[in-house]
């Protein structure tokens, strides 16, 4: 097509110009006169997407090369964040479409900000999947990442009267540019009733299943733009419909509003994404998303399987498929019966191929977000499927037999049904024993895998466990989030640690230039200064630019410990109250994260810090000294603000608890200094960055366990240790509480009588690790160069390292190198 004529192609300036114009006119139906903000997102959006076509539909039609390999990446979430300005960076018309819009009278950064995050994921777990598409497009991967649109995301979180409040999260209110619904692509999916058995024609057992009901998934794409690699990869989320939206009958027979009972039934599986950290038993209706998912991705592959050959046995050529976590791994079970039932396989030729196409990765080692699902709620549910798990179990038991005679007890632990105490169907034993290939997110949590929750597997099946450690996409993370820092970066070493991330390397030799120190401290500021403006807009709080920014933004949760963050802060202001001359440099703590709507603690623990900001905020002995703020709503639009301006990351978890963590990678590319315990992947982080360059406090996961062995009693620490029990007794006074001792008695009493995550542990060497902090930060020289040398030695933590390994060690898929460019 000739450049600049066609409205759909060009990606100057002046086409771009006309191409939101073309947009506004004929997609949004405007006169630019008229136009809201949001009409120009669309039309500029359209724009976009129209150019990242011709890749996305030559990558798509490549996948149909019977050579190659597709990973499909199930997971039940995608934290995605702002497509926009991620799509700009990646397909390089970011400058271009700038300049188009400012010649619009227009701003891109009020576009930008216009646009709805699909928050389609919890956390950790959802973004990870994000990391993971992007390197995928990136590296040229053949891929799709197989999910859920929900109609709401993970809520929106307000903050009143200190205590959070859920709001749903209605992110499609205004339309979504970026999907494609595909009504054509559509599968129907079977639920509840009971399964019959009975000999075909040729005397051959026949099974069928009855389902009471039977919804319908339709395919909604969205282009994933790989770094300029000419590659758009494949997000499919299913939408769940009814197969008749409308009775006529009982239309009809004057019944109106049972006419759409079906509809609403059926649509009503993909309406909401679960927070987790909920009890995760008893919930219908999750299983029944992850059902639904999985049996449409897994149709869908089939089909696009047999384009290419009508022998299933070969599925495992055309497809990896990674689990992401438990969520999805039904899909050992349906696979089998789409197989068996559907397509006529025997049952060991079957296994074979489901085995060797699966691979699960494992992201937590908390025994209560393991998921294991009621057996009658199970079967209610999935009668069929129960029926293949009790033989897949019934043939892994021989085998375990076998291996381990007489060994009742490590039966038990190994079946794939809980037996103990109601029964169950155990997710993690379906997972691993229908993989070939189980992973760990990084190395501690890889080993710890091996001698706890797993170990059983590990024991009798050794060669499926491998580790790869987790990473982030540089794109977002750095390039799209924090551009000074991106440039000061590129003007030095080139551009080429985009995609090369291990050269950023060479920033080391800058970390003794003066001059390259003081532009890397303004580029910090900067970001500073724009979160201290954001804070004051949001919160009301004025923060000082010019404090430690100390940080900590992930979801709350006990094991996080933001409480033990929390005793350091009132530790503070008791040393400053009582000795005002103290030597403490001006520090503001920043929180941010979601609790899940039914943890009454992670609430309560946002109730305290709001409860203490407000306090130690309005306490004139401690002005210009300590600020606390809760930024409210963290999520990845956020995120891109927070993490650039921090100088001090917040890693603290009990050690052996945090699998990975991935919000620690992106701190300490922006820069920030982490303290943090030896755990997840903290541990690999400090290793690259050097133990001079990390803060590191806390108990290993090996004294973790022997204290716990040994009987840990708080108390004890509370009795012996006076500043820590100012710290407490305070809150349990009321002084955060307008006076009512009450409020935080249930959190003071978790911390002196049980204290799980042991904070209290921990208290004093976290307190003595926070003092170097202070001490390093004045010597901001010092501290600088310990930033630069961060930000040079995380190149092993993008997601482009972690795709590489999965592609070797589990999906055995050839890495290309990178495209020229
Ligand atoms: O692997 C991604 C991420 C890790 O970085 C975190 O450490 C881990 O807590 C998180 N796990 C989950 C668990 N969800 N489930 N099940 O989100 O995964």
């Amino acid at each position: 097509q000739t450049q600049g004529h066609n409205p759909r192609r060009g990606v100057g300036t002046a086409a771009m110009n006309r191409a939101i114009l073309d947009h506004l006119h004929f997609t949004m139906a405007r006169l630019p006169a008229l136009a809201s903000r949001n009409d120009w997102y669309m039309a500029l959006s359209h724009a976009v997407r129209d150019r990242m076509l011709d890749d996305w539909l030559a990558s798509l039609h490549h996948f149909r090369n019977k050579e190659l390999k597709v990973v499909s990446y199930l997971s039940a979430e995608f934290l995605l964040g702002p497509h926009l300005g991620n799509n700009l960076i990646n397909t390089g018309m970011w400058d271009a479409a700038r300049d188009a819009v400012e010649s619009l009278g227009l701003t891109l950064e009020d576009l930008l900000r216009q646009e709805e995050e699909p928050g389609l994921g919890n956390g950790g777990l959802g973004r990870l999947a994000a990391c993971y598409l992007d390197s995928l497009a990136t590296l040229r991967i053949p891929s799709i990442g197989y999910g859920i649109r929900y109609e709401f995301g993970i809520f929106d979180q307000l903050i009143r009267d200190g205590w959070q409040v859920e709001t749903a999260d209605k992110w499609l209110k205004f339309g979504n540019p970026w999907e494609i619904c595909r009504s054509e692509i559509a599968y129907e999916v079977k639920m509840g009733g009971h399964t019959e058995y009975h000999h075909d024609a040729d005397g051959r057992l026949a099974i069928a299943w009855l389902p009471v009901k039977v919804i319908k998934g339709v395919a909604y794409d969205t282009p994933i733009a790989g770094y300029r690699s000419r590659i758009t990869g494949l997000l499919r989320l299913w939408k769940s419909e009814a197969v008749e939206s409308f009775n006529f009958q009982a239309f009809n027979a004057g019944e109106y509003y049972h006419a759409v009972d079906e509809k609403v039934v059926s649509e009503s599986i993909t309406k909401v994404l679960y927070p987790n950290d909920e009890p995760g038993v008893g919930k219908l209706l999750r299983l029944a998303q992850q059902y639904f998912f999985v049996s449409c991705s897994l149709q869908d592959m089939i089909r696009v399987h047999l384009l290419r050959s009508p022998r299933l046995e070969e599925f495992d050529q055309t497809f990896a498929v990674q689990m992401n976590d438990t969520h999805p791994s039904l899909a050992v079970a349906e696979l089998m019966r789409l197989l068996v039932d559907e397509h006529g396989l025997g049952w060991d030729a079957a296994w074979k191929v489901t085995r060797s196409t699966m691979a699960y990765t494992n992201h937590t080692l908390l025994p209560e977000a393991l998921e294991k699902w009621p057996l009658q709620l199970f079967a209610n549910l999935l009668p069929r499927h129960l029926e293949i798990v009790y033989e897949i179990n019934r043939r892994f038991l021989d085998e375990v037999s076998q291996a381990y005679p007489g060994d009742q007890a490590r039966l038990a632990r190994m079946s794939l049904i809980e037996e103990t105490g109601g029964k169950f169907v155990r997710m993690a034993n379906l997972a691993s024993v229908g993989s070939h290939a189980i992973n760990g997110v990084a190395h501690l949590h890889t080993e710890l895998l091996k001698e706890t929750v797993l170990a059983d597997f590990y024991q009798m099946t050794p060669g499926k466990f491998c580790n790869v450690t987790n990473g982030v996409t540089p794109r977002r993370w750095v390039l799209l989030s924090n551009p000074g820092l991106a440039r000061l970066i590129s003007e030095s070493i080139g551009e080429e640690w985009v995609t090369a991330p291990e050269k950023l390397r060479k920033l080391e030799r800058f970390a003794s230039d003066p001059s390259f120190l003081s532009a890397w401290r303004w580029v910090k500021d900067a970001n500073k200064r724009a979160l201290a403006a954001t804070i004051l807009e949001r919160t009301g709080v004025t923060v000082d630019p010019e404090s430690l920014f100390d940080i900590q933004v992930k979801r709350i949760h006990e094991y996080k410990r933001q409480h033990l963050n929390l005793l350091h802060i009132l530790t503070l202001y008791h040393r400053i109250k009582r000795d005002p001359g103290a030597q403490i440099p001006p520090r503001t703590f920043i929180f941010g994260g979601k609790a899940a709507p039914g943890y009454f603690m992670a609430k309560l623990i946002i109730k305290l810090i709001n409860s203490v900001a407000e306090v130690v905020n309005t306490d004139p002995e401690v002005a210009g000294r300590l600020k606390v703020v809760f930024f409210p709503d963290f999520n990845v639009t956020n995120g891109q603000l927070i993490y650039p301006a921090a100088d001090l990351s917040e890693q603290i978890s009990t050690s052996g608890k945090e699998a990975s963590g991935t919000g620690n990678m992106k701190f300490s590319l922006n820069g920030a200094l982490t303290i943090g315990t030896l755990d997840g992947a903290n541990v690999e982080i400090r290793e690259e960055v050097g133990e001079e360059n990390f803060f590191l406090f806390g108990l290993n996961a090996t004294e973790v366990q022997a204290l716990k062995k040994s009987g840990y009693h708080p108390g004890r620490f509370y009795e012996e240790d006076g500043e820590l029990r100012e710290a407490i007794d305070a809150v349990r006074s009321g002084l955060f509480s307008h006076g009512d001792a009450g409020l935080f008695q249930p959190l003071v009493d978790h911390l002196l009588y049980d204290d799980e995550y042991l904070a209290l542990a921990d208290y004093r060497s976290y307190l003595e690790c926070q003092e170097r902090v202070s001490t390093a930060f004045r010597q901001r020289e010092l501290w600088s160069v310990k930033s630069v040398l961060n930000v040079a030695r995380m190149g092993k933590f993008s997601s482009d390292r972690s795709i590489r390994e999965y592609c070797e060690k589990i999906w055995k898929v050839p890495i290309r190198p990178p495209f020229p460019h």
